[in-house]
């Protein structure tokens, strides 16, 4: 029998090996490479234990998007397939699940060390949702913005299982004044210089029933790229909260300084969270909730479509939570919307698919689509701009010939 720790074993051999920029990697880089849709869009496909050929952003750590047509086949995305964002080279590729611990601490009546067999012991939540860094689409952003320039593959859609932060909380007993929760995963800078990667929620987010401790992702154990063992999960936000080899929970009474909350993934604290284009913000908040989105998956930029006869249309659209009310495409640039007809809801935090077929008439067209969400946000049709490139969800285009 293969063992976790003998299978880790392996692929640690392999991961450092990719990470240090062997020749397997140099060979993925030179045979294969895929060309995001805007300047020095040029990546290579990369191969990491436990993924398919992904796209590299980066290599140490390592950073991987998921190609487009991934989101075409299934609207969960698959584990092999699931994006993945590092900030620190130093990933803990030798962690032992058997001795692994997580430890709760500071403002409560009980500090904890829990192992996973005890967590794995406690009553199980499931959910299903979308985990988006705020950087996705940033290499879209004009003026170009400093940062990963990622196309639209920087999310992913899954079926997370694992325990509520909440019931770990009440475990451990939350003292009066606690004010936020904070969250360390196993990874660290390589140079002391480099802040730890740490993020925090408000306690009563933090309490909210919904934020997990996810130990699996798709009926499997998380990857170990998306933070195997453990790893929060936070319902319909950016995934930069999202903590990944979560081992310690710190619960403090003052609002978290780090440098990750106080300087980095802060967005304008104006009404649309958006400053004109090439302007700095006033004053900033910390980045929070997803921005409404939607995407045409089945039909690439540039493709030929038959003119006067059904073309099919079919994607995906998804929402901080509230859930999507309405999907509608317009085949003439945005002058006119039709609604389509939303697939299959799998929760509120879900991709929700939608499909509609249209008929194009000779020529070039501009399809559009925009999703509404319950709450009653859509998208813009120009692009919104702030400077560290976060939040986008213009209306996307995809422009296609009928003959
Ligand atoms: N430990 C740790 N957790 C982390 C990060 C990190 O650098 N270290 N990056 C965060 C960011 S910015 C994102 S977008 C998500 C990405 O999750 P994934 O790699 O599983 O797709 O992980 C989050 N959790
Ligand atoms: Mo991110």
């Amino acid at each position: 029998m293969i063992t976790r720790r003998t299978v880790w074993q392996g692929s640690v051999a392999m991961l450092g090996g990719a990470a240090l920029g062997s020749g397997f990697l140099t060979r993925a880089f030179a045979a294969d490479t895929i060309t995001l849709p805007f300047e020095n869009g040029e990546r290579p496909l990369v191969n990491y234990p436990q993924k398919r050929a992904m796209i590299g952003l980066t290599s140490r750590p390592p950073q991987l998007e998921t190609p487009f047509s991934v989101f075409n086949e299934n609207v969960i995305t698959p584990n092999d397939a699931f994006f993945v964002r590092y900030h620190l080279a130093d990933i803990p590729y030798d962690l032992d699940p058997a001795t692994f611990s997580l430890e709760i601490k500071g403002k409560v009546d009980k500090p904890k060390k829990l192992s996973l067999a005890d967590i794995k012991k406690m009553p199980s939540t499931e959910l299903v949702a979308v985990n988006q860094c705020s950087g996705n689409s940033r290499g879209f952003l004009m003026p170009r913005v400093a940062g990963g320039q990622l196309a639209n593959g920087a999310m992913g859609n899954a079926r997370w299982k694992g325990v509520t932060l909440k019931s770990v909380l009440e475990a451990a007993g939350v003292q009066a004044g606690a004010k936020q929760v904070v969250f360390a995963g196993m990874d660290g800078p390589i140079s002391d210089k480099t802040p730890d990667f740490a993020k925090a929620l408000d306690i009563d987010h933090a309490r909210d029933g919904e934020v997990m401790l996810a130990y699996a992702m798709n009926g499997a154990d998380l990857p170990f790229l998306n933070g195997f063992p453990l790893r929060l999960v936070v319902p319909g936000y950016y995934g930069t909260y999202w903590v990944k080899h979560l081992n310690e929970i710190t619960v403090v009474d003052n609002v978290f300084d780090g440098f990750w909350m106080k300087s980095a993934y802060r967005i304008p604290d104006t009404e649309d969270n958006s400053v004109p284009p090439g302007t700095a913000p006033k004053a900033t908040i910390p980045i929070n909730k997803f921005t409404v989105r939607s995407f045409i998956t089945n039909v690439v930029d540039g493709a030929k479509v038959k003119a006067n006869a059904d073309t099919m249309l079919k994607g995906i659209a998804f929402d901080s939570g509230s859930g999507i009310k309405d999907v509608s495409v317009s085949t003439d640039g945005g002058q006119t919307w039709s609604a389509t007809k939303l697939g299959k809801d799998l929760g509120k935090y879900s991709f929700r698919e939608w499909q509609t077929a249209v008929k194009l008439s000779t020529g070039d067209h501009e399809l559009k689509v925009r999703a509404t969400s319950n709450e009653g946000k859509t998208q813009p049709l120009q692009p919104l701009w702030n400077p560290a490139g976060y939040l986008r969800n213009v209306v996307e285009t995809v422009r296609v010939t009928a003959a």
